[in-house]
């Protein structure tokens, strides 16, 4: 099949470059595309790093519409992909990942900054040197029989001031064909790089997915990553969460922005007004729903709009406001619960152009999982490719399978997302996924209070990181996997963004899954959080009113829009879901406290004083 495709492979070249290894000509490195920019310092990376690993050719990705299906039907003939029904799934196709490797795992997660301090007590880390020195031994050689891909990728809109280049070199083409969705790649990037030499070096070796040499390594004084034995989405799509968090967010504090873990969208009232917001949800609470959102039947006239799902980058801009772009060019989203009635536009996007990881499929190539509207067809292979019994515990689809969709395939996608500037925020928004304690909505006093709510923020841990499942645990942010540096100093960083900004947006807590005694979620969630939204908004636009509590201003039940909710709200309910207990606070504030001497002596002293303010209200 491979074979039948002349016209891409008509200025190939190969050589072997085992015979040809220790020669430090430029010629050697094995040219495997139709164009290989001209910047000297990438080809003389690419040369170092194909002199290490020995592939047996080195392929650099031009982002071609062509050298996409050249590589899906690649991918097909080596197993990695399978080919959904082109009728049903046009464009799409499915992956099954190694059992062993299905979310990102934090404890081989590093931060390699010089100096153990630099990373803090959130973090893994290991000495620089040192780690070089084992992850080389690791790749020498690691890609003998296989093909090097060079990815030239944007974190970023084209033509902004703050998109940053990355490559990533990698012996996966899954990695290459969900690269291409989720960052501009190819020839853009190459033009954008021009000569420089200023771009994130990444490194990422599949091996043999051997969770003993599984490492997922940053290097922010070197802007370099290395990943080596896992082929899951958080560790290895490089430009996400190592480059544009963890890397990023160290970037952010040399130069005075943040990178965050936030959803961005824009909500447009019926007067046609705009208001732009970001929320930071931890991994699997809810931020690629709420960017998506459709509000009720009844809010005739309101409009979300998606800029992002997952990261934002943000930065004060010219006329004193918080301005924020979402450098990613595609969504990697948790499928299951996913339906046409929790999120409709997100199952119109994947429906083309889409590639599945670990959900269940159909021998004739059709798709299902837990939550989808249907009921499961008969003969359902599940995430492991096991034919599923239907009567078993085992989930048929795995709770952190992953679509990766094109953004431009959102029907609800924010014109803003392409606006080199950015859009300027209104509203912050920090969240997590509780059974108790925190209530559904509550506004910061002011920013120090509002970053002193995000930085002592918990939720309980979901399938998106191996580990710990509903084990409720400090997020700060929702950044504590992601943060590459001290958690104290990231506090001050956040801190100082008052002196930076004139407008400073104002700061909210929501939680979407509280629950009653029975256990069941108290508020219905989805498109209903567009009521909570409306009170947020309205709350910036000094519109709405409020009640004082020690926890934070909070809306009665007649501020709410409650009008057609589904399930119905009864005041009774409402106070149920704003509760603040008095017991459950006392062991909130006693976690907090906990997770404050862990950073002890990084923790900012406004944050701690907001702590003891906390303490003399309730
Ligand atoms: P990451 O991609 O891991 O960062 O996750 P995310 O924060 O984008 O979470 P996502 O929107 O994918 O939602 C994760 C899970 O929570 C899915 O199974 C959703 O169906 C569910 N979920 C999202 N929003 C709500 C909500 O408002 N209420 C309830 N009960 N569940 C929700
Ligand atoms: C998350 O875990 O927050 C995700 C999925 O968005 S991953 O890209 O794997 O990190
Ligand atoms: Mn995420």
């Amino acid at each position: 099949m491979i074979q039948n495709k002349p016209s891409f492979e008509k200025n190939v070249e190969r050589h072997s470059l085992r015979k040809k290894n220790g020669s430090k000509s430029l010629d050697q490195i094995l040219l495997f595309g139709q164009n290989v920019p001209s910047n000297k310092s990438l080809k003389e990376w690419v040369q170092q790093v194909a002199l290490l690993t020995l592939p047996d050719c080195v392929f650099w990705c031009d982002g071609s519409e062509e050298e996409k299906e050249y590589l899906n039907e690649r991918a097909v003939a080596q197993g990695v992909l399978i080919k959904l029904d082109q009728k049903k799934w046009p464009g799409c196709y499915y992956h099954h990942s190694n059992p062993n490797d299905v979310a990102r795992v934090e404890q081989k997660t590093f931060i390699c900054s010089e100096r153990k301090e630099e990373a803090g007590p959130t973090n893994n880390w290991a000495e620089p040197q040192e780690m070089y020195s084992k992850l080389e031994e690791i790749l020498r050689g690691s890609m003998k029989g296989r093909t090097l891909y060079v990815i030239t990728y944007l974190m970023g809109p084209i033509g902004s001031s703050m998109t940053r280049v990355g490559v990533e070199i990698t012996d996966s083409i899954y990695v290459v064909l969900n690269m291409r969705i989720m960052t501009r790649m190819g020839k853009v990037a190459w033009n954008h790089l021009g000569d420089s030499s200023n771009f994130n070096r990444g490194i990422h070796a599949l091996l043999d997915c051997n969770p003993e040499r599984r490492f997922i390594c940053h290097f922010p004084q070197d802007n370099t990553i290395i990943s080596v034995g896992s082929g899951y989405g958080g560790n290895v799509l490089l430009g996400k969460k190592c480059l544009a968090l963890r890397i990023g967010s160290d970037l952010g504090r040399r130069e005075g922005w943040l990178a965050e873990h936030m959803l961005l969208l824009c909500l447009e009232d019926p007067q046609g007004k705009k208001t732009y917001v970001a929320a930071a949800f931890p991994s699997s609470c809810g931020k690629t729903n709420f960017a998506m959102m459709i509000p009720p039947a009844n809010f005739e006239g309101w409009k979300v709009t998606t800029i992002g799902d997952d990261i934002a980058w943000m930065r004060p801009g010219e006329d004193g406001r918080l301005y924020a772009i979402n450098p990613e060019a595609g969504y990697f989203g948790v499928v299951p619960g996913t339906n046409e009635s929790s999120n409709w536009n997100a199952m119109s996007m994947i429906k083309k152009d889409t590639i599945f990881t670990n959900v269940a499929r159909t021998p004739d190539g059709d798709l299902w999982w837990e939550g989808k509207d249907n009921a499961p067809p008969l003969g359902l292979i599940d995430w492991k490719g096991d034919l599923w019994d239907p009567l078993s515990a085992e989930k048929a689809a795995h709770p952190n399978s992953r679509f990766t969709a094109p953004m431009k395939n959102n029907s609800a996608l924010a014109e803003e997302v392409y606006w080199p500037e950015g859009v300027p925020i209104s509203a912050i928004i920090f969240g997590g996924r509780r059974a108790n304690t925190m209530p559904l909505v509550f506004q910061a006093f002011d920013w120090i209070h509002g970053v002193y709510m995000g930085a002592t923020a918990g939720s309980e841990m979901t399938a998106a990181a191996a580990g710990g499942l509903g084990q409720v645990r400090r997020d700060p942010m929702a950044m504590l996997p992601f943060c590459g540096y001290n958690m104290g100093k990231y506090f001050d960083r956040w801190l100082q963004m008052q002196y930076q900004i004139k407008e400073l947006p104002s700061i909210f807590h929501v939680n979407w899954f509280r629950k009653d005694d029975e256990g069941n979620f108290l508020w219905p969630g989805f498109g209903e959080n567009m009521r909570v939204l409306q009170w947020i908004v309205e709350r910036c636009q000094g519109s709405a009113s409020a009640l004082e509590t020690p926890i934070g201003w909070m809306p009665s039940y007649e501020d709410m829009n409650m009008d057609g909710i589904a399930g119905g709200m009864t005041a009774e309910r409402f106070a149920a879901l704003q509760k603040i207990d008095p017991a459950e606070w006392k062991q909130e504030l006693i976690l907090q406290e906990e997770f404050f001497m862990k950073l002890y002596p990084d923790v900012p002293k406004e944050l701690i004083s907001q702590r003891e303010l906390l303490i003399s209200r309730l």
